[in-house]
């Protein structure tokens, strides 16, 4: 039986890239890492997004990875399987106390945080103005930057070949699911610490990242995500 190549017939499902946080971390981190795949993007709120969604995934929900005869689906369950996939790569931190810490604030990412979540969707088309969100998110903030602080502290800002602007000093799988948290507080301004507002800086300066943005922004706007009842202070979508 031929050996089917790593990473040839895969194809990455995502949703809308100026709204579907969910679907920026699987495909930033296979971007980033060089995996190949052929990417398939459908539009959020139509009439068909759903019945589309379900032809690939079971939960009707995206992201969704088909390998082969493999269907993987949920974003953390799609890192992992290409992590396991590709570990020539290394896509979690190579030390075992270092990945462990990794996946330990990656599930506490993927689970929690709602109170943020929920009152800063992402949304790359427009930047808002800072203003009290509330005490809940603003808690959410503080365990977020908190978590980045400790991790560069400890891990990321270490001299030498293993240190580097990312959570554990290289990308890896962390940050991809830390990214649609890095645009969230972007875009509705909310006020950081120097070393989390570092942090950001890197993950949006990510050639990939860049990339994403730049078709989110070619995208039709949809109406429902964007009426937030606030006035951006910047628009970015270019017609
Ligand atoms: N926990 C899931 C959440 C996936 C999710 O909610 N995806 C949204 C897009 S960002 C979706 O598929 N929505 C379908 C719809 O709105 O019709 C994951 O990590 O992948």
């Amino acid at each position: 039986m031929a050996v089917r190549p790593w990473g040839v017939s895969m194809k990455l499902i995502i949703a809308s890239k100026c709204y579907s946080s969910w679907s920026l971390r699987p495909w930033l981190l296979m971007k980033a890492f060089a995996v190949p795949f052929e990417e398939v993007v459908i539009p959020l709120r139509t009439a068909g997004t759903a019945q589309a969604i379900a032809a690939y995934s079971p939960s009707g929900r995206v992201p969704a990875l088909i390998d082969g005869p493999t269907t993987v689906w949920d974003s953390l369950a799609v890192i992992e399987y290409l992590a396991e996939r590709r570990a020539d790569l290394s896509l979690w931190p190579r030390d075992s106390g270092a990945r462990a810490v990794a996946r330990s604030i990656s599930a506490e990412m993927h689970s929690g945080f709602q109170a943020l979540r929920q009152a800063c969707p992402m949304n790359l088309a427009f930047r808002f103005a800072a203003r009290d969100r509330g005490e809940a998110v603003a808690a959410d903030t503080a365990r977020v930057t908190a978590i980045w602080r400790q991790m560069r502290q400890s891990y990321g800002a270490k001299a030498g070949p293993d240190g580097g602007p990312f959570l554990f000093g290289g990308l890896s799988a962390a940050d991809a699911m830390f990214a649609p948290v890095v645009t969230r507080l972007d875009t509705y301004s909310i006020p950081v610490d120097p070393v989390s507002g570092a942090y950001m800086d890197a993950v949006l300066a990510l050639a990939p990242f860049k990339e994403w943005r730049a078709a989110a922004l070619t995208e039709p706007a949809i109406a429902g995500y964007d009426d937030i009842g606030e006035t951006p202070i910047e628009h970015f979508r270019s017609a």
